[in-house]
């Protein structure tokens, strides 16, 4: 039986309808110890989710849900690689490429480490060499700009990451990302670069991906148009499964970085795929980066459920999503450096968990991955806050931030920190209409026009939220945070009994422009489309 089918689902569907009688207000006003009891901390983490519209006893019968959705058992399979990626016939094991210990992680009874260790060695003197200078350009320039190519799970993990840690970057080697077919984003990328002192690193997990194939080819022209074929050795490296295809495309086997098929795209950032941000941040810190990882995993198989951040925070989508009726929840990191998390978390969220098929095949039978969306604070604030405030919609908010800047710019850091706390104290709150009563009347606005700004003024608070406060934003407690979404993830899909590590959708997106490819170039006529289509590629072809 799955968990959406027991008993414990039915028993939250009336905790549920309690809680939408309840204000937040009431709840921290009715106990003094709310934040003790709605808040974990791990390594350093501390995860407040007290002003979420749970009671204690809603808490514990959700996480009667570690039971009802067999975590023990789903965990215990999946560090045992087996293929829990059932459409694919995959294991999921990204959590070896972070492994500390000694022990061996298997996959088809061999032990992954030793593999996995020699792509970290060859990883690390690849770094070394760029970055002292021995590894140069064909012309014997030094490399200065690194342009990773690769799209989706072959970008935007190790394009966030590089961003997060911008305080760590090794100061004279500068790294750029190109993922969007649009010729744009190349040519954009490359108008300031020199092809003496870049290195190309095309990522791609299949090596088959148009976008990036695309985007290689046209930079490897660009560097032959300067430099020449003989060039293309000492500026492309490769990161793939497909080390054949790679050949093929000229790059030299001696630098090609591997990873394997149990590594997912969304999930491959501590893998190779790393490669760019290790080339950003040094081998150092990318190995803080992946031990922070592994001290989240390790709490994860561990922890009990009442005390597993990872398990928590699965919990309070499930309780926001399926109970009471959210249809989004919005990502919210008061941090510039952290300005790509959103758009990283809506891939690992929205394409492990937006399906409906569960792995029986039958539909889900509830809401999944909510709708995910974000943005930095404070720039949020002056822009979308407003829905949020006052637009009526129930939209859970996740407010990360950490204590220390990292840059610490005087008088920055504590604003920073009073907006993130105060827009988590005002969705919780609310504002009465006594209250904007009260504070127009200290302002000795006259009674006409409280009267009529009355309505405008009111907010309904409830909005629940929950806050991640982190000590600092540093490698080490970004692979913690990182690793935490990647289990929630895991998590979720137990709870809702999907396979988490497929994405049909994304394999469809593949398949469909291949068909118009071929009309578009001209090559074939338009028959058999329906007449949007039609009519938009003939007028494309007509200009
Ligand atoms: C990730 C997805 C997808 C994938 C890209 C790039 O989980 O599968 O985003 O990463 O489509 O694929 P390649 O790495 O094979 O080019």
């Amino acid at each position: 039986m799955t968990a959406v089918a027991s008993k414990t689902w039915q028993t939250l569907a009336g905790h549920a309808k309690r809680a939408r009688a309840e204000h937040l207000r009431d709840l921290f006003a009715a106990d003094p110890q709310r934040f003790r009891r709605f808040s974990l901390e791990h390594g350093g983490l501390l995860l407040d989710f007290s002003k979420q519209r749970l009671t204690a006893e809603a808490l514990a019968t959700l996480q009667g849900l570690w039971w009802e959705a067999d975590l023990p058992g789903w965990i215990a399979r999946l560090r045992a690689g087996e293929a829990i990626n059932h459409t694919e016939g995959r294991a999921v094991l990204h959590h070896a490429l972070r492994h500390q210990g000694t022990r061996p992680i298997l996959h088809n009874g061999l032990d992954v480490m030793p593999q996995v260790r020699a792509v970290l060695e060859q990883m690390r003197r690849f770094c070394n060499a760029l970055h002292s200078g021995e590894w140069r350009g064909a012309t014997g320039e030094q490399i200065l700009d690194v342009v990773n190519i690769g799209i989706g799970g072959s970008d935007l993990g190790p394009k966030m990451a590089t961003q997060a840690l911008a305080a760590h970057r090794i100061p004279h080697i500068r790294v750029h990302y190109v993922s969007n077919l649009d010729g744009a984003h190349l040519a954009t990328t490359l108008s300031g670069l020199s092809p003496r002192a870049t290195l190309f690193v095309i990522a791609s997990k299949t090596f088959t991906t148009q976008e990036t194939m695309q985007n290689a080819a046209s930079a490897r022209r660009w560097l032959v148009e300067a430099l020449g074929e003989a060039a293309v050795r000492r500026h492309f490296v490769a990161v793939s499964t497909n080390l054949p295809e790679v050949t093929m495309f000229g790059i030299d086997p001696d630098n090609a970085f591997a990873f394997w098929d149990w590594v997912g795209g969304r999930f491959s950032v501590w893998s190779a795929i790393g490669l760019p941000l290790a080339l950003s941040i040094g081998m150092e810190n990318f190995e803080r980066f992946l031990v922070g990882a592994a001290a989240m995993d390790a709490h994860f198989f561990e922890a009990a459920p009442d005390r597993n951040l990872p398990f928590t925070l699965a919990l309070l989508d499930v309780w926001n999503a399926d109970f009471l009726g959210a249809e989004s929840r919005a990502s919210l990191p008061y941090s510039q450096s952290l300005e790509l998390l959103p758009r990283y978390l809506q891939q690992l969220e929205m394409e492990s968990n937006g399906k409906r098929a569960a792995r029986s095949g039958r539909d889900a039978g509830c809401p999944t991955s909510p709708i995910l969306w974000g943005e930095a604070g404070t720039n949020g604030q002056h822009a979308f806050y407003q829905l949020i405030h006052q637009g009526g919609r129930l939209i859970p908010c996740d407010f990360m931030v950490a204590a220390e800047a990292d840059f610490p710019l005087p008088g920055h850091h504590e604003k920073l920190l009073a907006n993130c706390f105060a827009q988590g104290e005002a969705l919780m709150r609310g504002k009465t209409a006594d209250e904007a009563r009260a504070e127009m009347e200290a302002a000795h606005v006259p009674e006409a026009v409280i009267a009529r700004l009355l309505p405008y003024k009111v907010f309904p608070g409830n909005q629940p939220s929950t806050t991640l406060l982190l000590p600092r934003l540093d490698p080490y407690h970004l692979g913690q945070l990182i690793a935490l979404f990647e289990h929630k993830v895991f998590t979720l899909g137990c709870i809702w009994d999907l396979n988490s590590y497929d994405q049909w959708g994304v394999e469809y997106g593949k398949q469909l422009a291949n068909r118009l490819l071929p009309i578009i170039e001209g090559r074939t006529a338009t028959n058999g489309l329906d007449s949007s289509t039609a009519g938009l590629i003939a007028a494309c072809l007509k200009q």
